[in-house]
Formats: structure tokens, sequence, C-alpha cells
């Protein structure tokens, strides 16, 4: 469906890479960096494919100079990294030491981008919880607690960066740390009902609870910005969500037309509509009724409104298929099954390394005009955007560094939000690939790669561009206007 004239991105748009503390930093307990729920988390048996950990992962705790190097060979223009929160409070909470190493660490991080024309993009919290404060008081599921801890731990982080920062994300991804954290287990800290996973968990409250939290510490953060820093700093701040397109598995179902925006809801405006409409949306509540927890005043009024903009991480599409009969108590996704073909057996997309991965670049368009429907046209900044490839760990490195598939992603998805901003109206000002080198992909491992830039783990985390790697400056090239 490509325009036949190219599709444009305005001149001042901004692109680089992204990645997460955890998955590339290792040093995991040098300069005093305290555990997090995913140090404990990798070292039950099973958890993580091939047994693996960050532990060491890219060791970028040590290769900064190496990955700024990178991002300028790639022609970066932005970096989106985290931080990782036990690195500047060890413990964690407000009344716990502040690590001075671990704020240098990140100050010098920052001023070595800068110097080198690269703008960064922080992101405060990318699933690692102190490990302490999820012993000390449950984690995520208290809310005064974590409120509070996360407030402290955001104003060190404004207060420590000054105006060197001008783009904010509080956090990554909330429906993975609500879902996957309390609802499936596959992620940290691994809680559910199924109780051939886990001792302990209730997949039917916890996730909607969690949810309901981090939006609380979300707002909360946002305010405290707003309030202390914003006027001096002159930067912004938003949340990163997560979501995929959806179509129906039978297009002349209704039930299955309608269960897609459900989908979306379930996914992405459980969190995005208290932000830009201050309430959950209807289909959740009527599903879930008094398991979604109710706003107070004073909360909805820190979460509505507080988003400076829009952060997405979109992948891949999904077929979806209404589920009849009444839904299970502990399901998280709207009584529908996510499927990866069609009722004619058509799928999403070619095959990935990553199951829940079929690349359907038109899913994008669609899906940034839904999101600027919903919610009046925002900001958006594109906070993650990439594949892993089939088979590409186990293939020779010639083969592997000539990644024409991620290339042909990238093409293809580039090329839809082009078109969305052009002839949709969607005001996408930003777009960071996913990611700038392979690193440690959480349960998958080492064993799926989503970098642009190969790491030989086996050889002192030696990075080496992929084909991928040199491309996306070209593909936007052939978008974003002259001045
Ligand atoms: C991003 O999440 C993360 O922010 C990033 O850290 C990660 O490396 C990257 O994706 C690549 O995976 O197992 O069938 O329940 C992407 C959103 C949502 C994608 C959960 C995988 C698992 C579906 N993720 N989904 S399933």
């Amino acid at each position: 469906m490509g325009s036949i004239v190219q599709s444009t991105l305005p001149s001042d748009f901004i692109w680089g890479f992204a990645t997460a503390a955890y998955q590339i930093e290792g040093g995991f307990n040098e300069d005093g960096r305290g555990p997090s729920i995913w140090d404990k988390f990798c070292k039950i048996p099973g958890k993580i494919a091939g047994g693996g950990s960050g532990d060491v992962a890219c060791d970028s705790y040590h290769r900064t100079h190496e990955d700024i190097a990178l991002l300028k060979t790639c022609g970066a223009q932005a970096y989106r990294f985290s931080i990782s929160w036990s690195r500047i409070i060890p413990l964690g909470g407000r009344n716990d030491p502040i690590n001075k190493k671990g704020l240098q660490f990140y100050q010098k991080f920052v001023n070595d981008l800068l110097d080198a024309g690269i703008t960064p993009m922080v992101t405060l919290f990318h699933w690692d919880v102190p490990e302490e404060l999820d012993r000390r008081y449950g984690g995520l599921l208290n809310k005064e607690e974590f409120v509070a801890d996360f407030s402290h731990y955001a104003r060190v982080i404004f207060e420590a960066f000054g105006s060197k920062v001008k783009h904010w994300i509080t956090f990554n991804e909330p429906w993975c740390s609500s879902v996957l954290g309390y609802n499936t287990g596959a992620f940290a800290p691994g809680r559910t009902s199924d109780r051939t996973i886990s001792d302990v968990g209730d997949g039917s409250t916890e996730p909607w609870i969690v949810g309901h939290n981090i939006l609380i510490a979300h707002g909360a953060a946002v305010k405290i910005y707003r309030d202390e820093f914003k006027t001096q700093d002159g930067g912004e701040i938003g949340i990163t969500l997560n979501g995929d397109w959806a179509d129906p598995w039978d297009p002349e179902n209704p039930a299955d037309v309608e269960a897609c925006d459900r989908k979306i809801e379930f996914a992405i405006s459980w969190f995005a509509d208290p932000i830009y409409h201050g309430k959950y949306p209807d289909s959740m509540i009527k599903q879930l009724g008094n398991r979604l927890p109710s706003w107070t005043p004073e909360e909805i009024a820190l979460v509505h409104g507080s988003n400076d903009f829009y952060g997405m991480n979109h992948y891949c599409a999904n077929y979806i298929r209404a589920k009849t009969g009444e839904p299970e108590l502990d399901d998280h996704a709207g009584n529908l099954e996510l499927l990866l073909e069609d009722k004619y057996g058509h799928s999403v997309g070619p095959i990935t390394q990553s199951p829940w991965l079929r690349p359907c670049a038109i899913g994008f368009r669609k899906l940034l005009k839904w999101l600027s429907e919903r919610y009046g046209y925002p900001k958006i900044y594109v906070t993650e955007n990439g594949t892993s490839v089939l088979g590409e760990n186990d293939m020779p490195l010639e083969q592997l560094l000539d990644d024409e598939f991620r290339v042909q992603y990238f093409r293809d998805y580039i090329g839809a939000m082009a078109d969305a901003y052009t002839l949709d109206g969607v005001n996408v000002r930003a777009y960071m690939a996913w990611s700038l080198m392979d690193n440690f992909e959480w349960a998958e491992g080492y064993e799926t790669r989503f970098g642009v830039t190969y790491v030989d783990y086996e050889n002192d985390q030696k990075r080496i561009p992929k084909k991928s790697a040199m491309s996306i400056r070209n593909i936007f090239e052939t978008h974003i206007e002259k001045v």
C-alpha cells in the first residue's frame, strides 16, 4: 500500500538507537551496584534460555567509548539508554545511601554523548526494580512505598543531570512489568497463579495493581520534573508503552473485528487512557470489575495529562480471534486469542527468531493512526522498533553480518512511519531502532539477537556492525526533508 510519491518525515526528525541497562551493561557488582529483581530471577534455573544473565552482557559498563564510537559510525543523532536504579541507590529506597560512583558513571556517559553530538534520551526504569525493595515491601505491589521510592530516585536523577538531558522516559513498557512479571511469570519477579511456575502470585489481581502503581509512580515523577526542573532545564517527559497491531482472524466475524480494539485496549489503553482521558477503558472495567483498582481524585490528577510525548515501542502485528464464553479469571488479554495466521492460513509476516514477532509494516502505520485518533494526535516518539532474524545465532559470521532481512524490516517500517506522517497526519517526531547491538534478550537469553551490531560474547564482547547498522542512515536520508 506504499504511496507512489515517497512519503517524507520532517527535517527536525530525530533518529537513533535504543538499549537498556540490564541488557547491555554487565558490571553487575561493580562500584557499589546493588542487585535488581533481574539479577535474582536469572539465578533461578530454567527461567532464562541458556541459563544466562546480565552479569557481563555487552560489558558496556566498561565500553562506553566503544558504544559511542559505534553510534557515530552509524550516523545516529540520538541514543536511548536506561539507568540502573540500583547503581544509583543500591538498596533502592528513599532513605538509603546514594552511590556517587553510579551517578558519576552516567554523568560522564551523558557528557561524552553530548561531546560526540549525540542527543541522550534517558529511561529511568526498564524493568529493574532494586531487589531490596522487592524483598522489603513487595516492590511494585506496594503503592505507597514504591511511589515514594521511585519519586525520590527520579528526583536524584533529574538533579544530577541538570539541563543536559532533554528527553526523559519514566517507565519502559509497564505492560511487561505487570503481565509478564505478575501474571504469566515469564519475567522477574516471576509471580503467577500457575503453581507449576511459581509458588507465589495471583495473576487475577496483581498485574492490575502493579499497572496502577506504575501509572501513579509515573505521574508522580512527571509532577516532580514539571514542578522542579522543567522550566530551568527545558526538557520533556513521557512514558513508553509497548503495543502491536491487531487484525481480525476472521474479518467476516464481527466478534473478531470487535476483539481487535479490545486487544489494543488491554495492551495499550490500560495505560494510555488514564494518561490521555483520565480513566481506564470501558472494556477493561467491564471484564475486570473491581479487580481493576479505582482512582482516587489525587491519583488520577497526577496521571491525567502526564505525557509531554507518547513513547511507542512497536514490533509486529497479530491476528485476533475472540473467545466465546466467559473470560478466565487470569485472562489479561481481553478474552481473545493472539494468532500468527488468519482463518485462511495467511501469516502475519515472515518468521523470525522470536516466536511472537512476525513483521507487518502496514500494521505500524495503522497503529500510529489508531493511537493518534484516540489520543488527539499527540507527539509520538517511537522509542523501539526492530526485529530478530530466524537462525541468526547459528549462522556463520559472514552470513550473520549480511542481515538483509533486518534491513528490509527497517526499510518497510520506517517507510510505513513516513506514510503515517505524510498521509495520515500522525505527529511522529523521533525513532529509535532496537537495538544498537545484540544484547541480553531477557528470558530468551543470548540466543535471540536484536542488534544492528553483532556482539561476540566469546571474544571480549567485540562489536561488529551488521549491514543494518550502516543502512538506517540511508533509509532516513530518503525520507527526511532537507532544509
Ligand atoms: C521490548 O519489548 C523490550 O523493551 C526490550 O527490552 C526487548 O529487548 C525488545 O522488546 C525485544 O524483545 O512471550 O508471547 O507473551 C517488546 C514487547 C512484549 C515483546 C512481550 C514480547 C512477549 C509475548 N514485548 N512479548 S509472549
